[in-house]
């Protein structure tokens, strides 16, 4: 006990030195800097906020969602993808068939439905990501439909099924997805094999799915199977998993089954990452900053308030105006005064959908997209 006490300490301090992260056995989770662990096996990582400074997030700083243990390491010359169902002709399609189509690259944000569950009142059951289930990375590879043109789709397939290389334990079952085949041979989806260029790594080597606007529960990761179906995929996280309110309930109600749909499209969000939450700063120029997202849609605009929302300025966004992929937001503030503040921000989309203040409740804690909101003590030194 001892001994085993004193290795993961070791352990613990090595992983610290090489920044990454550890899981409460002392096992290191490999490429990833120090991250907020929800689980460590699967890996349930969130991005601390101050990590979001760029456009782009590092791969090492990406949050994870794994629902089974993620497969054992992947031989590349050895991976089949299967392309079965309602198809020409059955495939299987190796690596370097999918690395000789023609490639395209994407930038995305991702976004785990789960994101911002800490926030509803009253308290879900479920992880308690806050604001870092979500990043926005640039995403290359083939597009989807030129992966199932190699095998044909049959007029009858209206929806596309995937599967992942993890498999069920116990009493979790295999994370099966199907997405309607008009999604599917959208030319923005793709069949992604890098990730800001580099290996997709613990986020579904060598292959995972890009639905651009979608909510992460259809990216689905290590993508080995796809199978052209007539119906909408049964199985767990189908139904009851992943299942919105088709109209708004009251807080705390819980929801029968008829009166949920599957989730596809994300609403229009933002998040402040800077200042940090509950910190201090010295009275004179604090830079504001965050970054907005609008599922299929781009952002707009992006609104701050320094005096809990009683007043609202525009903020400065990044050039790229793009549907599927965030916009980072600045506002340069100085308070007059010492004391407490509280920073609000309110993004709006090319659809004019607008971020609300109370988002809709919904049993399960999806698709969080309150006005986010961070304090701060300004001082005067
Ligand atoms: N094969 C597989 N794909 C998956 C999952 C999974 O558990 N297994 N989780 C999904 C969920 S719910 C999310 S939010 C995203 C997370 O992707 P990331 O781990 O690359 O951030 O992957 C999706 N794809
Ligand atoms: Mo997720």
């Amino acid at each position: 006990m001892q001994t085993n006490r004193r290795q993961i300490f070791a352990a613990l301090l090595a992983a610290a030195a090489a920044r990454q992260v550890i899981g409460a056995d002392g096992t290191a989770i490999p490429g990833k800097r120090p991250m907020i662990l929800h689980n460590d096996r699967p890996e349930d990582l969130e991005t601390p906020v101050k990590y979001f400074d760029n456009w782009v997030t590092p791969v090492d700083a990406f949050f994870v969602r794994q629902h089974i243990p993620r497969p054992a390491a992947i031989d590349a010359a050895a991976y089949r993808l299967n392309i079965t169902g309602l198809v020409s002709k059955p495939l299987q399609v190796k690596l370097a068939d999918l690395e000789k189509l023609p490639q395209h690259t994407l930038p995305a944000t991702l976004e785990c439905t789960g994101n911002g569950r800490a926030f509803y009142t009253p308290k879900l059951p479920g992880i308690q990501w806050g604001r870092g289930a979500v990043g926005n990375a640039e995403w290359s590879g083939p597009r989807l439909g030129d992966v199932l043109k190699l095998a044909g789709v049959d007029t009858a397939a209206r929806f596309l099924e995937i599967d992942g290389a993890d498999t069920p334990v116990m009493q979790t079952p295999d994370f099966v997805r199907s997405m309607p085949m008009e999604k599917a041979l959208h030319p923005a989806t793709l069949l992604a094999l890098k990730m800001n260029g580099q290996s997709p790594d613990i986020h579904g080597f060598p292959a995972r799915l890009i639905v651009p606007g979608w909510d992460g529960t259809s990216w689905v990761k290590w993508v080995v199977r796809l199978t052209p179906v007539a119906k909408e995929s049964g199985g767990f996280f189908m139904n009851p998993g992943y299942r919105y309110p088709k109209y708004n309930l009251p807080p705390g109600t819980p929801a029968r089954s008829a009166e949920l749909e599957v989730i596809e499209g994300m609403p229009v969000k933002s998040t402040l990452t800077a200042p940090e939450d509950q910190s201090n700063a010295v009275l004179g120029a604090i830079a504001i900053r965050g970054f907005a997202w609008a599922g299929e849609n781009a952002v707009e605009r992006v609104e701050v308030s320094t005096d809990g929302g009683a007043r609202w300025q525009n903020a400065q966004l990044s050039a790229q105006k793009l549907p599927f992929a965030w916009r980072l937001f600045t506002l340069n503030w100085t308070p007059q005064e010492p004391g407490y503040y509280t920073i609000m921000s309110r993004a709006t989309d090319t659809a004019g959908r607008v971020q609300p203040i109370v988002p809709p409740w919904n049993p399960s804690g999806y698709l969080w997209n309150g006005i986010d909101r961070v304090g701060v003590t300004v001082e005067k030194v």
